[in-house]
């Protein structure tokens, strides 16, 4: 029996639609279909599933305002963020149809006979989408799943479904078959849980919070299930007396506000150096309060709001027990709105500098010297990304090679890009999506000898 869930829109709090929740039966039932069509689509010539996922990516891309516009109602992004989140899927679609016809195994000498290797496809992928990004994170796990010839279940994030189950209609659209590529709506601990749990599901990717994550892999681990977990975030934008200032004050809010600080990568802990704290916050102060937090259809929106009420609550409590230097402005309501807010901690330890906010909020400390910064950079149970700013080159290798994360800028905010390796180190997470390899994670590698001597 499926359930209804209430989709909200989190800039008016209207109810905009309701999705289907599936039980544990009706899963199991889409994993039995998920995995007969296997069999047949590892089998489709890889020219063939190539051109399906081109066509795909086009479809995806002739649709970008149609997508774009249900993210905005469905997750509040900004129309201009959401633009970019759906040409995302495409780009990311495109660029893995490329590696279908790339998928090889290698032949390696060996003594009396031949030696090779193939890349097999592992099966039935289960992908588990948070609700912050719910279109990109998405395609970074069944693109390359689709492109190595798997076959997909996802289930995007209970409150923020629309966009996937629309991306899935696209792909069907050009042939894609649809037990190829499925979306599961529903609760985590139902359909989530189930995809984890079934032996059929070979494969899981989960993005969402470390204690979920630490959930599933102790239940994959039961069944030495891989897993590709892309954790939680604590990450540090680190100002060096050398920077420029001005360019680091500037770009300094999209490090922690974009996508109203729901983002793994966001820059929640500001480091500058004592000898230009004066400096670089009298600049930073003009750029937050320059944010334009406002209704995210607008063109001219930078920021809208939080994802729902409770999660407003849990950013609010953090800002309660800081000191609060500055504050942006924001809409009063209807919607889940939060201004971008900088706060000052004096002790080390406080939960604000420790523990993940996913909110506008970012809480600035001091440093003395390049080895203080890596210091305080690096004490985090988290290692996801980070920004270094300084003008000498040297010096922003040397502390982004200190830092431990897997994700860093150096005189940039932005870490992020399709073709690149991404992923985390500590409690961030377990393997690496994006960049050329990453459909090895969906490949099982079998190695055959072959007796010349016989
Ligand atoms: P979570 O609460 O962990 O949920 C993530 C997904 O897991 C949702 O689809 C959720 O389902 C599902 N889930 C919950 N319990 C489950 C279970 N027992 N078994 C299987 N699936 C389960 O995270 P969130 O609040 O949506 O997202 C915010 C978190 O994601 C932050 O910590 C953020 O840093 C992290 N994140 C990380 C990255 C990368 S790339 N490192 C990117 C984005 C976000 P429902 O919520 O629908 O019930």
């Amino acid at each position: 029996m499926s359930d209804v869930r209430e989709i909200i829109n989190p800039s008016t709090e209207e109810a905009i639609a309701e999705v289907k929740a599936l039980s544990a039966l009706e899963t199991e039932a889409a994993i039995t279909r998920s995995a007969a069509a296997f069999a047949s689509w590892r089998k489709v010539a890889p020219g063939t599933r190539a051109a399906l996922l081109r066509a795909f990516a086009a479809n995806v891309l002739s649709h970008n305002e149609e997508l774009a516009q249900l993210e905005v109602r469905n997750s509040g992004h900004t129309i201009g963020n959401a633009r970019w989140e759906a040409n995302n899927v495409a780009d990311v679609i495109n660029y893995y149809s490329g590696s279908v016809e790339r998928l090889s195994g290698r032949q390696i000498p060996v003594p009396g006979g031949i030696d090779i290797t193939f890349k097999e496809p592992v099966g039935v992928v289960g992908i588990i989408v948070p609700w912050n990004f719910p279109m990109p994170i998405a395609s970074w796990g069944f693109a390359p799943a689709l492109a190595a010839g798997c076959t997909v279940v996802l289930k995007p994030a209970e409150i923020t479904p629309l966009t996937a189950m629309r991306i899935a209609e696209l792909a069907h659209e050009v042939g894609i078959p649809q037990d190829v590529f499925a979306v599961l709506t529903g609760s985590g601990r139902v359909v989530g849980e189930t995809m984890v749990t079934d032996p059929r599901v070979k494969k899981i990717v989960f993005t969402g919070s470390t204690e979920v994550g630490v959930h599933i892999q102790t239940i994959a681990a039961a069944q030495v299930k891989p897993v590709t977990l892309e954790l939680g975030g604590k990450s540090a934008n680190v100002v060096l007396a050398d920077a420029d200032l001005d360019k680091a004050a500037a770009s300094a809010p999209y490090s922690v506000f974009d996508n109203a600080g729901q983002d793994c990568c966001a820059r929640s802990r500001l480091l500058v150096q004592e000898s230009v704290y004066d400096a670089f916050m009298e600049r930073f102060e003009d750029a937050v309060r320059g944010v334009r937090v406002e209704d995210p259809r607008l063109d001219s929106a930078e920021m809208g709001p939080l994802i729902s009420s409770s999660h407003r609550k849990s950013v609010e409590s953090f800002v309660d027990e800081s000191m609060v230097l500055f504050r942006g402005s924001c809409p009063t309501g209807p919607g889940y709105w939060y201004p971008p807010t900088v706060v000052e901690v004096v002790d080390p330890n406080h939960r604000i500098l420790k523990e993940e906010i996913f909110g506008p909020v970012v809480a600035v400390q001091t440093f003395r010297d390049e080895a203080q910064a890596i210091e305080m950079a690096n004490d985090s149970d988290y290692g996801l990304s980070g920004s270094i700013w300084t003008s000498n080159l040297g010096r922003g290798i040397r502390v982004a090679r200190g830092i431990e994360a897997g994700n860093l800028s150096v005189n940039s905010h932005s870490s992020v890009r399709y073709w690149t390796p991404f992923g985390g180190y500590k409690k961030s997470g377990l393997g690496r999506e994006l960049g050329p390899d990453a459909t090895d994670a969906f490949c099982e590698v079998k190695n055959v000898f072959i007796n010349t001597e016989i």
